[in-house]
Order: C-alpha cells, then structure tokens, then sequence
C-alpha cells in the first residue's frame, strides 16, 4: 500500500463541508396546503444543524407554473407562490446563517418556463427584441429543424403558429431553451445571480450548465433506439461552454465567496477538469452522472428506463476512476442519489426489512470517506426507500408520465406492468415523497393532503424514531459526517483503490501526513474473506455498522474505517 505524497491541495471551505440537498415541495408544509414550503424549511432548521450539516442547497424556489416542480422558472427574483414570500426567505436565510448553516441555490439558466416575460415577448413577433432570447428556427408543421429527442419525450422542437417558426426546448415544450449566444441573455443571467448574492447566499448548484452552448450548426443527432436523435453531441459541453463559465466566472462568481457545482450530465473526465479546474476560473465541482447511469450496470430497456440494479464492481471502476483521474487537478462531488434518482437504498442497497439499515450505512460510508464533497439528499440520512406506484395515476412527474405515453400509447414498446416496475425501479418520484418527520398522520409532513403521498413505511422509517435511537441510519450519518469535521484525512488525504478484483468489496485507502485510513465495504448480503484490516495490524476504528467484527471476513453489508499512524506535525 504506498504512501504518495501529492502537492498540497489547496483548501476551501466547499471542500470541507457536506451539503444537504432539499426539495421544497416535499420537505416540510407550514401551511396545511399539502405542500411544503419556506416556512416548514425554517421550523425544521434545529434538526438540520443537529444532523451536522453545513449547507442546504434548495431546489428552485422561485416563480413558476410547476410543469417541472420549479425547474421553469417565470420570475427569478421571485418566490414560487405555493413556497411563500421573499419575506419567508429572508427568515430562512437569517436563520440558517444564524446556525451557522449556509444556503446554496439553484441556478436554471438553460431555459426558462414559457410564461416568462422573456419568451412572451419573444415568441410575439420575428422582431421581437427578445427574439433572440430563444432559439428559433424555421421549419415547416410536422417538419422540424432536426431529429432531437427532449429529455421529456417527443421532439426537441415546439411548433409556434404565431410566427411559423419552431423553437428549443431540451426538457418540456414549456422549458424554452435560452440562447447564450446573445450577449444580453448573459448579461441578464450575472445580474440575477447578482441579486441572489447581494442577498447573502453562500452559492449556487447550476441545472444543466453543461448544455448551454449549442453547435450552432443544429445537425440530425445519431438516431436512438426510440428513433429520435440525440442532442448531446451538439448540446453537451457545447463549443462555448467554458468560454461562457470562464465569463460568469470573471463578471460574477470571481466577487464572491461562492460554492459552485455544474450539473453536468454526459461530462466526461476531461471536460470536468476544465469545468472544475482548480485554478478556480470556472467552478468548483461538477455532478457527473456515470455512476448512476446505465453503464452501472443497471441497464436499460429504453433510455433510462430499466428493472435492472447497478452492479458493485461497475459502479466501483467508474467512482475510483474518477477519483484517480481528477486527483490533483479538479474536486470531486460525491452523491448516490438526488430528486431525479431512486432512493440510493433502494438502488445500490438492499431496502428489505432485514438489510435496509445496514446497507443504507454501508452505502454512506463507502461514500462519505471517499475524496469530494459528500451530498445527502433529504430522507437519505433516514434511509428512506423507494415507494410503490400502482398505477400511473400516482406518479406526478412529467418524465414519467411523457415516457409513459411515448413508450406505452403511442409507440407500444414496452407493455404497462413493465413501464410501472421501471417506474418502481428508478423512476424520479421515488425521490420526491414527502419528508417522514414521525409516525403521526402523513409522516408530519403536513396536516394538509400531500401533493404526492407518502410512502407507506414512514411509520417505521422517521425521523423523531431515528433521532433518539443510536443505532439509526439517522444517528451514523451524523458521525460521519462529525468525523469529515475532525478528520482531515477524510478531506484532503490521498485516494489509493484497493482490491479493485473483489467481486463484493469495495476498498480503499486514504492517506495524508503519515496516516493512513482504511475503508473496506461489503456490497452483498453473505460474508465473505477480508484480511486488510487483521493484516495491517493495530488501528483506531472510526466507525462500523456491525458490533461484533470478525478479524478476517466481513459480515453482509459491512462497512468499516480505520485509521493507521501517527499524523506527523
Ligand atoms: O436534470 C437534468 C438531468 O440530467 C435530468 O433530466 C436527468 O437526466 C433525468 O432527470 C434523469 O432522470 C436537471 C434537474 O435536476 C431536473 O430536475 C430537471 O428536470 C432538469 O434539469 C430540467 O431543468
Ligand atoms: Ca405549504
């Protein structure tokens, strides 16, 4: 096992934190409208700061008509009206602030909602000043630009009569793609990024940033298995991308003390040295997306749409990968789920009764010891589960419902009990069940009736059960996430890969100023050999999900760290 001694990494307060992802909309309701909102983030802060965490990122809160739950935005100096007032975020933010918690926004500058006054304006006339806003282009009915496929199903071209033209929308036909190519929607974007840091936040996570400059050429993509085209050829880190962060970078984030993370779905390594370089001239970090997608060995039936599960030696090549490659010159995010991934339990784990706990506890220190800013997402630190749809009529996320139509109506590809156990599997509502606060009626989450219901377990999985229980998913993650405050090894140490060949461990060292830590994670639900640890002799344990070890196997799902040597002055 070596000891490499990389340059010094520099520091920053970004690197040392772990950021806590919440959905608003299912969070915590103030209001018994069934819907969660500012005001139910501010009474739920003592629990946050309880857990440890030191930043909430906030999916959007702004105005919007919710076609994709605020990811269509119509005023971005506003706040959506279902999540409450300015006034109720300027409560939060001063109360967060005042705990010492920071706030992260979200930035959804790749398109806008339809009913923003930008493509009102737009969409009136061919010479609108606000035409080109928006990418238009002509095309005759039925006949459009290209062949591209939106994320959401169907064409990534809206027909719009009043002007005979056709215009881009990578997501729904009511998420308008903005055209960064017009120095004036630049312009627009840093000052309402400006306006967000005036008001004290601590930074922005960016929706999409990695597709926001376009081939202008706009060429047929490779034709998918669904027959559309797919864009990201000419739409993921599109010819201008880092011409235009390096700008944002310079006229914005440069005057400011920010945490910055691109979500960069389709990035490869090379791209996210750049996006993430640690010169600090664009962002900090960057979500990819290949340890989540289906080249984890999940698969797929048709797009993203899949009953099958990761496989650990995949999922393992693909994360030390990225550990190596971006070693010394960009900083790693590291999350297992998020609001548009299945509950990672249920994903990576095993969320039966029997393993659920443990496996949600292995998970999250194999995880949260690796190099990179963890991220948890709201209910993970619970190890809530995927829920169950029984129909199409319990989902409410447009992804699913398009997919449905597109897959099963119209194209009758897939047959509907398939669809629904995809949906199941990995569909983004598993992600967006309310918060289970405690086993009262609908979890605590609101006296209301939730916009999505709750998933059944919640009077066994919750938080008021889990915050007095030391043996809790809740009670682990709070001490790993005390040890990344403690440990510097955690943080900045080295990453060594370690039995790379082991068909159920994953393990790996950490080393830094003469120490060394130790991390080894059985992925499968049956003991299996592990001498690593009796090997390498005396050590401080950290932390382990299972009372009794063994010295030379691991139990199932056990997770364990360890910590060698002395840190030299
Ligand atoms: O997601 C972009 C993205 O990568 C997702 O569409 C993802 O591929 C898909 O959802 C996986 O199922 C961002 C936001 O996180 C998402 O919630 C928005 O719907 C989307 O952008 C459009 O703003
Ligand atoms: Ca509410």
């Amino acid at each position: 096992m070596q000891e490499n001694t990389a340059q010094k990494e520099p520091r920053a307060w970004w690197k040392e934190a772990v950021i806590y992802q919440i959905y608003p909309r299912s969070f915590m309701d103030a209001n018994g409208d069934g819907i969660g909102d500012l005001a139910g983030i501010t009474s739920r802060l003592p629990y946050l700061r309880e857990l440890g965490v030191d930043v909430l990122w906030l999916s959007p809160i702004y105005a919007s008509p919710n076609d994709d739950n605020g990811y269509d935005i119509s005023d971005y100096r506003a706040i959506m009206e279902d999540f409450g007032t300015m006034a109720d975020f300027d409560a939060l933010l001063a109360a967060a602030h005042r705990m010492g918690l920071k706030i992260v926004m979200d930035l959804v500058v790749n398109h806008t909602s339809d009913e923003h006054p930008w493509f009102i304006e737009s969409r009136r006339a061919k010479e609108s000043p606000y035409r080109d806003y928006y990418i238009w282009r002509p095309g005759k009915a039925g006949k459009e630009p290209n062949n591209w496929e939106s994320c959401f199903s169907g064409s990534a071209w809206q027909y719009d009569a009043a002007t005979d033209e056709y215009y881009l929308h990578l997501f729904s036909k009511k998420q308008p793609d903005l055209n960064w190519e017009n120095p004036k929607v630049r312009d627009e974007v840093y000052d309402l990024m400006k306006f967000w840091c005036d008001k004290g936040i601590d930074g922005f996570r960016m929706d999409v940033i990695s597709m926001i400059s376009k081939d202008q050429r706009f060429p047929d993509g490779p034709v998918k298995p669904d027959g559309y085209g797919d864009f990201s050829p000419y739409c993921v880190s599109g010819p201008r991308v880092h011409e235009f962060l390096q700008e944002m970078n310079r006229r914005v984030l440069s005057h400011y003390d920010l945490l910055t993370v691109g979500e960069a779905a389709g990035v490869t390594i090379e791209e996210a040295k750049k996006y993430a370089r640690s010169d600090g001239k664009e962002l900090g970090m960057v979500f990819q997306f290949e340890h989540v997608g289906e080249g984890n060995g999940k698969g797929s039936i048709i797009e993203k749409w899949t009953t099958g599960k990761p496989e650990m030696p995949k999922v393992r090549a693909i994360l030390n990968k990225w550990q190596r490659e971006l070693a010394g010159c960009a900083w790693n995010s590291l999350y297992l789920d998020n609001h548009d991934q299945p509950r990672c339990v249920s994903m990576f784990g095993n969320d039966s009764p029997k393993w659920r706990v443990r496996s949600a506890k292995m998970l999250a220190t194999c995880l949260h010891m690796q190099k990179g800013t963890p991220y948890i997402y709201q209910g993970e630190e619970l190890g809530m589960t995927n829920t169950r749809f029984h129909s199409l009529a319990d989902c409410r996320d447009l992804e699913e419902i398009n997919a449905w139509h597109q897959y099963v109506d119209e194209q009758k590809r897939v047959s509907p009990e398939t669809m629904l156990a995809c949906f199941n599997n990995v569909a983004r509502d598993n992600a967006r069940t309310p918060m289970q606060w405690d086993a009262s009626e609908n979890a605590g989450f609101t006296t209301g009736t939730p916009w999505l219901a709750v998933n059944p377990n919640y009077r066994e999985i919750n938080a008021a059960a889990e915050t007095g229980d030391p043996d809790s998913v809740y009670a682990y993650y709070k001490k790993l996430i005390a040890l990344r405050h403690t440990h510097e090894i955690i943080v900045y140490g080295t990453f060594e890969p370690l039995l790379e060949d082991d068909p159920a461990i994953y393990a790996y060292a950490r080393h830094l100023d003469g120490q060394t830590l130790l991390v080894a994670c059985n992925w499968t639900d049956h003991e299996v050999p592990c001498t690593l640890f009796s090997d390498r002799g005396e050590g401080e344990e950290l932390i382990s999900n299972v009372k009794t070890e063994k010295e030379r196997t691991l139990a199932p799902y056990e997770a364990r760290a360890v910590l060698y040597g002395k840190a030299e002055a």
